[in-house]
């Protein structure tokens, strides 16, 4: 008889109804985003929903989840932060960073001391006059577009544009065991009070048809790192609404979570709240399946 896992008052165990319902949908053509939104319509609790989807290797076949070809990433399908135990550090290279908070549903890990003040002040300035209205991917033609769900102003740097740029990347790379050239640039936003990003995910919709030409360079996108360089007086949350969390945007700070399949049963929403006093600044980093040339 297989063991059930109860925590708290959800049966964590996908019900053998619901499994064969998955797997008869599934092969009827169905996709996981639909599911999971029935699921979810059914009355199951997100991360209900993203537990009874989670993918053994067998199942990665079933749901015709895409293996792409990876490069250079130890065999992991994303990164993951190497944490050490002991005093709850990772490794960044050139210095550690304390975790302040992790989840496993997504794999989510709140970083205090990312970047030094100094580090941040220097990456605002050098941003600040390159800044331009931010864009986002137009899911239809895989380009960009000017978007109202985005107020933000933003740019990209070179990749190792500068020493201190190279050195960040080094670290980001070194924390999370994630190659520099699996990743996209350095963004660099500026938040004005009332500028907010609303929830969004951030891999790109398998169903769009823009989707496949954004995928030629370096693959889907399978991890963000939001780093807070400025903080507002007020507002500027990172939020995920499917796990209740808000991470405060805190200079020198930074949010970590993955995302191993392009569905919402990743749990991966998440947005910027509105700015309500001062501005905020991040950088935020995405992480690609392989080389992004
Ligand atoms: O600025 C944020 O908090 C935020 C929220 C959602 C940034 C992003 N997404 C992003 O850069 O993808
Ligand atoms: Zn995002």
């Amino acid at each position: 008889m297989s063991k059930k896992i109860v925590v708290g008052r959800f049966d964590l165990s996908t019900p053998p109804d619901v499994r064969a319902w998955l797997l008869s949908q599934t092969a009827a053509g169905c996709s996981r985003a639909s599911l999971f939104d029935s699921l979810c319509a059914a009355g199951w609790k997100p991360f209900q929903a993203a537990r009874m989807m989670r993918l053994t290797n067998g199942e990665k076949q079933v749901f015709n989840v895409a293996e792409e070809p990876l490069q250079n990433n130890a065999g992991r399908s994303v990164p993951l932060p190497k944490l050490i135990l002991r005093d709850v550090q990772v490794d960044g290279g050139d210095k550690s960073v304390r975790v302040l908070q992790q989840h496993c549903m997504p794999a989510l890990i709140e970083f205090e001391g990312l970047l030094s003040d100094a580090e941040c002040e220097t990456l605002v300035a050098v941003a600040r006059p390159r800044l331009s209205r931010s864009l986002t991917v137009d899911v239809q033609t895989g380009g960009h577009e000017i978007h109202p769900d985005r107020s933000s102003q933003g740019m990209f740097f070179e990749r190792a544009e500068t020493p201190l740029i190279a050195a960040i990347e080094a670290r980001i790379a070194s924390m999370l065991q994630w190659p520099a050239e699996n990743g996209e640039n350095l963004q660099i936003l500026r938040y004005p009070p009332g500028a907010q990003y609303l929830p969004h995910y951030d891999y790109f919709d398998p169903a769009q048809p823009g989707t496949a030409s954004l995928l030629k360079r370096g693959g889907q996108r399978v991890a963000t790192l939001i780093m807070y360089l400025h903080e507002p007086g007020g507002g500027g949350a990172t939020v995920f609404p499917d796990i209740g969390l808000s991470v405060a945007p805190k200079r020198g700070n930074a949010v970590f979570f993955s995302y191993p399949a392009p569905d919402p049963s990743s749990l991966s929403l998440h947005g910027g709240e509105p700015v309500t006093v001062g501005e905020k600044w991040i950088a935020t980093k995405w992480l690609r399946q392989s080389v992004f040339e």
